[in-house]
C-alpha cells in the first residue's frame, strides 16, 4: 500500500450511518490518507501493510477522531457590533421592539455599508480562525447586512475571498431579502423587486452565491414575498433555505420544503404539517441554539416530532450580532443538548453528517469513509459524547483539511 500518511492509536467517530454502533464508532483504529482523501478507514488489527519507511505515521494518543466540524448557518461577515441593544434587551425591550425602532438588523446595515472590503474581510478572517481553532473545516456564511446591491455584493465578494485565503471551506448565501431597508419602509415590495431585479442577476453573474435565503417573518418578509424569492432562485438554479418559524409561524417552511429548500433554520414555532412537508422533501431542519439561548426564547423547537418523521437535525452557531453573537461550534453541541435535549450523538450528526447535507456537499465530507475528503479532528477526549458535555478547555488537538495538518 502505497499512502501519504496514516494515524493510529485512535478512536473513530465515522457518523457513517452503514455502521451501526453510536457514532459510527472504530475503536483503536487506523486511517491512511492518500492525495486529500481516506484511503483506507478500520480497526488497527485488520491495518493492511505498507512502507513504514515512506510514510509518515502520526500517533492519536487513545483520543478520537472526528469528522471536520461544519457550520451550516453563519452570519459572519458584518462590521460593529451591538453591545448597546444587548444593554437595552436587559432592561427591557424585545428584539422585536429594537427592530422596529430602526435598531437591529438597520443598524448592522449601517456600519457595513460604511466598511471597507479590507476592514470586513479582516473581522471575518478574525472570526473564521475563533471557529477553524474549534475544529470547523467547513462554514456557510450569508450575506444580508446591505440591503443595497452594492454592499450586498460587497459582503458576498468578502466571504468569497475568505474562502480563497482561509484553508476553512466556505460556501456561500446570498441574504438579500434579510431586513426591510429604511429606504423601501413603506413598500416592501418594491424592496423585493430590486432583491429579484438587481440584486439577484448580478449575484448570479459574478458566480457569488451557492444559495439564497429569506428571513421569512413579521417583521421582515411575507410568505409571498418570501416564495417570490425562493422561486426565481431556484429557477436560477441555486439551493434554497429559509429563516423561518423564528418569532411566529408563517408557513414559510412548508413552502420552502414544497419548493425543494435544503434546509428551514430556527423553526422554533414550526408545527406538525411543516415538519411533514420537511420530510417528505428531505429538507433538513436547522436548530440555532444559540439564538434561542442569546434572545431568552422560551418556544422550543419541534425536537421530537422531527425525531419522529425523521427529518435530518443540523445545528449551527447562527453567528451574528444581533442574536447570537456566540462564535463557537463546540458552545453550540453544549447548547443543542442542554437546551434542547439534544443527545450528544444527535448534536454531532448536527454539526456534521446532517450539516453537509444542508449544504449540498455530503458526497465529499460530512462523515469519515472512505474516498470522501480527509478532514477531520484529533481531540483529546475518552469519549465523542464529551465534545457536548463540557467547554472551555481546549480540546481540539489537530485538525486536518483535505489531508494537511491546519491547526494553528
Ligand atoms: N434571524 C436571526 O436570528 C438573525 N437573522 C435572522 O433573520 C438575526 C440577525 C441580526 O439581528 O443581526
Ligand atoms: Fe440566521
Amino acid at each position: 500500500m502505497s499512502w501519504d500518511q496514516v494515524w493510529i492509536d485512535v478512536n473513530i467517530a465515522t457518523m457513517d450511518p452503514e455502521i451501526s454502533a453510536p457514532y459510527g464508532a472504530i475503536t483503536d483504529a487506523a486511517i491512511a490518507i492518500k492525495e486529500g482523501k481516506i484511503a483506507w478507514m478500520g480497526p488497527r488489527s485488520e491495518l493492511p501493510e505498507f512502507d513504514v519507511l515512506s510514510t509518515p505515521v502520526y500517533r492519536g494518543k487513545d483520543g478520537w477522531l472526528t469528522p471536520g466540524l461544519i457550520d451550516a448557518h453563519t452570519h459572519l461577515v458584518f462590521a460593529g457590533n451591538r453591545a448597546n441593544e444587548f444593554e437595552l434587551r436587559l432592561q427591557g425591550a424585545s428584539y422585536e421592539e429594537i427592530a422596529r425602532a430602526g435598531g437591529g438588523i438597520i443598524s448592522t446595515v449601517k456600519a457595513c455599508r460604511e466598511a471597507s472590503e479590507a476592514e470586513l474581510f479582516e473581522l471575518g478572517r478574525q472570526r473564521l480562525n475563533a471557529l477553524a481553532k474549534e475544529g470547523v473545516t467547513t462554514v456557510e456564511i450569508k450575506s444580508g447586512y446591505g440591503l443595497d446591491t452594492e454592499t450586498e455584493l460587497k459582503l458576498l465578494r468578502v466571504a468569497r475571498e475568505l474562502g480563497k485565503h482561509h484553508h476553512v471551506d466556505v460556501k456561500i448565501t446570498f441574504l438579500g431579502a434579510h431586513a426591510i431597508p429604511p429606504e423601501y419602509k413603506d413598500n416592501s415590495d418594491a424592496y423585493v423587486d430590486l432583491v429579484l431585479d438587481e440584486m439577484l442577476p448580478a449575484v448570479i453573474q459574478e458566480g457569488l452565491a451557492d444559495a439564497v435565503d429569506v428571513f421569512c417573518e413579521n417583521i421582515a418578509f411575507s410568505l409571498a414575498q418570501t416564495e417570490r424569492v425562493l422561486s426565481a432562485a431556484k429557477q436560477a438554479g441555486l439551493d434554497i433555505k429559509l429563516h423561518a418559524e423564528q418569532l411566529s409561524n408563517l408557513g414559510g417552511s412548508a413552502m420552502a420544503a414544497k419548493l425543494g429548500a435544503k434546509s428551514v433554520d430556527h423553526i422554533e414555532y414550526l408545527d406538525e404539517a411543516g415538519v411533514k412537508a420537511l420530510s417528505e422533501s428531505g429538507t433538513c431542519a436547522t436548530l440555532l441554539p444559540g439564538a434561542f439561548y442569546f434572545l431568552r426564547e422560551t418556544q422550543m423547537p419541534p425536537i421530537d416530532m422531527l425525531r419522529q418523521y425523521e427529518v435530518p437535525m443540523v445545528l449551527a452557531s447562527d453567528y451574528n450580532p444581533g442574536s447570537s453573537p456566540l462564535c463557537s461550534s463546540l458552545l453550540m453541541l453544549n447548547m443543542g443538548c442542554t437546551l434542547f435535549r439534544l443527545t450528544p450523538e444527535e448534536a454531532l450528526a448536527g454539526m456534521t453528517r446532517n450539516a453537509a447535507k444542508a449544504l449540498g456537499v455530503e458526497a465529499s465530507v460530512g462523515v469519515l469513509k472512505v474516498g470522501m475528503q480527509a478532514d477531520f479532528c484529533l481531540w483529546d477526549i475518552t469519549t465523542p459524547a464529551a465534545l457536548a458535555y463540557s467547554y472551555g478547555v481546549d480540546v481540539c488537538k489537530e485538525v486536518l483539511k483535505n489531508g494537511n495538518l491546519v491547526h494553528q
